[in-house]
């Protein structure tokens, strides 16, 4: 198997510029302008597997390309549900061929472990054997917004857009453990998916995440099918996705292919080291943490998104301007969302709607009026009911850049 000479990129400029001389055999006249993830297409094309931006996602912003991470601009999901073409993609490994070609024949879901009966699930007994859920479910990387922590963080540098919410059909996943008898010994849930390890070496795994029982257990975890009414696309995880709503992105696996009950928090590839953890003490920016003063990401933080306008939109003078988007919160319902335009010095609330059902993002929207003509920044700060809010600049550092929940501010001017 050919390896791309990108495989470790990004590459220190000077080194990376005399690959590609090499391997393109020209220079690249704009190579200031290459995203350091980007493989030339031109040497993409020589490795199989490698050009895996579906033509449906172009309009998404690429971090890397192998393996495909894309994150959607903020003004993009200003749908009340993210259609699945503007759907952001993180993936670790390589996307299944299964997922590619959209065929079930030998798919079976394994549930073994800390049950009384191993079973394997066809998807037939699936979705036939359990009561159907529908539900709008907000999907967050725990490493969006990670572009914004000084000192940097590695990993791709996510702004603002990798989250979308969705409607996903499904079963509880309760449903089907308890159908099997959970053992009391049980203590968390790991998932398995078919996406290959990007070494493509089938006995490695590319990320092997779970949640700990009880939320397993929880009502509103389930086993998905379907998103907004299509089977589960490629990217996303045909042809079974879990989702554990409120956590972590990683927690949701896709291209599913067992979930094991098991004894013990789970130990697969990202649950251990500084993987989707944080210091369980603030820190000064910079510092080295060490393994055992860092604790396992659960909920996700209380945020918002500014949908419209877009940012850097010119706006006639004398009109009210209509500003909205969309608030969530892993922990629970938004109470409310504010607006300034005066760099935070006065608030003005929005209309906010209630969530369709619980862990869906909630529509917010108010009308300003800017005073004269000028540059403008709106910020936007949600609170939940428990009344924590949104930090105006980053919040806490971490050594991984996670959850970074700081207000989005969009940049008008009025003409
Ligand atoms: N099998 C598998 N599941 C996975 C991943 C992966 O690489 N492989 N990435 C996880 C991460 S880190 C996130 S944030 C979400 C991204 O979901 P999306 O690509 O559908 O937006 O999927 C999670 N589930
Ligand atoms: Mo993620």
């Amino acid at each position: 198997m050919q390896r791309s000479p990108f495989e470790h990129a990004p590459l220190p400029k000077r080194q990376f510029m005399s690959r590609l001389i090499a391997g393109l055999g020209a220079p690249i006249v704009f190579l200031d302008a290459i995203p350091s993830n980007l493989i030339p297409t031109a040497i993409a094309q020589q490795v199989p597997g490698i050009n895996e931006v579906p033509e449906y996602k172009r309009q998404l912003n690429l971090l890397s390309d192998r393996p495909l991470n894309a994150e959607t601009p903020a003004h993009l999901l200003d749908d009340a549900l993210t259609p699945n073409h503007l759907h952001f993609v993180r993936n670790n490994g390589h996307i299944p061929e299964r997922a590619r070609t959209k065929r079930l024949d030998g798919w079976t879901l394994t549930v073994d472990g800390e049950v009384s009966q191993t079973h394997q699930y066809t998807m037939d007994e699936l979705q036939n054997g359990f009561s159907h859920q529908e539900a709008d479910l907000t999907i967050e990387c725990a490493g969006n917004g990670r572009a914004g922590y000084y000192p940097n963080a590695s990993g791709n540098q996510w702004t603002l857009g990798a989250v979308g919410c969705a409607r996903y059909r499904g079963v509880r996943l309760s449903d089907v453990l308890r159908s099997q008898g959970v053992k009391s010994s049980a203590v968390y849930i790991a998932y398995y998916g078919e996406d290959l390890h990007l070494s493509r070496d089938p006995t490695k795994v590319p990320i092997s995440r779970g949640v700990p029982i009880e939320k397993a257990l929880d009502p509103h975890t389930l086993l998905t099918w379907e998103m907004n009414g299509e089977p589960i696309p490629a990217e996303h995880g045909f042809p079974m996705r879990l989702i554990c709503p409120g956590w972590p992105g990683s927690t949701c696996g896709k291209w599913l292919k067992r979930i094991w009950v098991r004894n013990q928090v789970h130990d697969g590839p990202k649950m251990t080291g500084s993987s989707y953890r944080i210091p369980k003490n603030p820190v000064a920016p910079g510092k080295t943490v060490a393994e055992s003063e860092m604790e396992i990401i659960t909920q996700m933080p209380v945020k918002s998104l500014i949908t419209a306008p877009k940012t850097g939109a010119s706006i006639p003078l004398g009109n009210p301007i209509e500003v909205r988007g969309h608030a969530w919160s892993g922990t629970g319902a938004i109470s409310q969302v504010d607006v300034t335009y005066d760099f935070g010095s006065t608030w003005q609330s929005t209309q906010l709607s209630p969530a369709r059902n619980r862990y869906a993002w909630q529509r917010w929207t108010c009308q300003i009026n800017l005073p004269k003509t000028g540059y403008y920044e709106v910020w936007a700060r949600a609170t939940d009911r428990e009344g924590r809010s949104q930090p105006m600049i980053v919040p806490g550092w971490n050594p991984k850049g996670y959850l970074n929940n700081a207000m989005h501010r969009i940049a008008v001017e009025a003409v």
